[in-house]
């Protein structure tokens, strides 16, 4: 059986006089007496259905009056031309079915016109994804994939998948979430780093993976989830600089099929997008400090780690994506390979927006004795990182890598004040749920 011909947004007013088959949800019925109209919505646009009580069926004038909004509706009809409805054409029904009756009230507005609070979007994402500005924003991240995974294959980039659920914490830290495995304790991964470093040992020589990483950071804010999608490579025979030319690559080549792809996407959310200049900036962490120290409003020493303020107030001279580069050795991870001649600086390197982190990646440690002595110094237990360790001792080439955070690189690119609008169902401090 046939469902679906054409969607709304594949019609032109050249097509006057076919007949097609439509699908979607009752938008809006606006009943005039004599006439009335059903808008019709699908995944690509409106499509008007005209009703003229004294042309069309009783029985079908009746049925459209009774629809409830966000019902599901199918409509066979003949396209007509007429400028004032949505696309320059309207339908006229020869048959309308409802497929299901949506309930009343709705919990919240799919047509925009009225406000709501994000918190009501989220307990309701799957009406509120009927939003086509916030649909949209979905239709973009899938873009940003499709261009991002384009540009790796284009690279010879080989995609792989690491487990999630595993036994030591990757970045060190405390912010892990502890999993019932059977008799062991086991964790969410933080992060695949350990696992695409392992594969540089195997000889995959370049390898990308775009999966989940789980944080258990208490912090509640704008930009910060507890499950995030990361965009990550692992590089063989390759230092910082040539994977800092190649993110900076994904991430133009990723503006640019947006902005030839999504067009219709970026007028419904208002946006002009401008695809960055390439190659970005580079700043050493010590001019940053340098700058920052200008500003008597941030109290920032050599050392310090960079907080939201300084990202902003560096963001705020900068103006556009930089990398920040040359990193003290003691915050960054300790896969991290610091320089031969300053050992208390590192190859690690952050990729940022003006309004935030977008990236860190680094160059590598692929020494196993220099390694280990790295893992001690951080005050870990070399004795968790075993499996790891293994990888290095028969033959590991120098190597480097970054990780991406997906909704931060969308957050920043459409301009969304919160990185929840980027993801359909986040999962923050307060919820699990849907
Ligand atoms: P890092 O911990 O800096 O590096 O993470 C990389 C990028 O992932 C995103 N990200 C997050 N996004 C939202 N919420 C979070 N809680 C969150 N945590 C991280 C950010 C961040 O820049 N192993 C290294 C990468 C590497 O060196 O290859 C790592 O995980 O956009």
């Amino acid at each position: 059986m046939i469902l679906r011909t054409h969607y709304s947004g594949d019609i032109n007013p050249e097509m006057a006089g076919s007949e097609i088959l439509l699908a979607g949800w009752a938008h809006e019925i606006r009943d005039l007496g004599g006439i009335c109209f059903l808008v019709l919505r699908d995944r690509k646009g409106l499509a008007q259905v005209t009703l003229v009580k004294k042309i069309v069926d009783t029985e079908m004038f009746k049925k459209v009056r009774s629809i409830s909004r966000e019902s599901v509706v199918q409509v066979r009809g003949e396209i007509k031309s007429e400028s004032k409805a949505p696309h320059g054409f309207e339908i006229l029904p020869k048959e309308i079915n409802v497929l299901d009756m949506a309930k009343v009230p709705l919990p919240l507005d799919p047509t925009e016109k009225v406000e709501c609070e994000l918190d009501t979007r989220l307990d309701s994402r799957f009406m509120d994804i009927r939003r086509p500005s916030v649909l949209s924003i979905f239709e973009i991240v899938s873009s940003v994939l499709h261009a991002i995974r384009d540009f790796f294959y284009s690279q010879n980039i080989t995609e792989v998948f690491t487990p999630k659920i595993v036994a030591a914490a990757t970045e060190g830290g405390t912010d892990l979430f502890p999993i019932s495995y059977f008799e062991k304790e086991a964790f969410l991964n933080q992060s695949p780093q350990l696992y695409k470093q392992m594969l540089m040992a195997a000889g995959m020589d370049r390898v990308f993976e775009i999966g989940p990483i789980f944080r258990a950071e208490e912090h509640d804010t704008r930009k910060h989830l507890n499950e995030a999608i990361s965009i990550d490579i692992e590089v063989s025979f390759a230092d910082e600089n040539d994977v800092m030319a190649m993110l900076e690559n994904a991430i133009a080549s990723a503006y640019k099929h947006v902005k030839e792809n999504c067009q219709r996407q970026l007028e419904i959310l208002n946006l002009d997008l401008v695809v960055p200049n390439i190659p970005f900036k580079k700043i050493t962490y010590t001019e940053a400090i340098e700058l920052a120290k200008n500003d008597k409003s941030v109290p920032i020493q050599w050392g310090d780690d960079l907080d939201t303020e300084t990202e902003k107030f560096l963001g705020g001279i900068i103006g556009e994506h930089y990398f920040l580069t040359e990193w003290p050795s003691s915050i960054k991870p300790y896969y991290t390979l610091q320089y031969e001649d300053r050992p208390k600086i590192c190859r690690g390197f952050d990729l940022m927006h003006p309004r935030m982190e977008l990236a860190s990646g680094a160059q590598r440690v692929h020494d196993l004795q220099m390694l280990t002595q790295r893992i001690k110094d951080k005050g870990l237990e070399p004795e968790s990182f075993e499996f790891y360790l293994d990888a290095f001792k028969y033959g590991m080439p120098p190597h480097s890598g970054w990780g991406l955070g997906l909704s931060r690189l969308v957050m920043t690119m459409l301009d969304l004040e919160n990185i929840r609008d980027a993801v359909i169902f986040p999962r923050d401090r307060r919820r699990l749920v849907p």
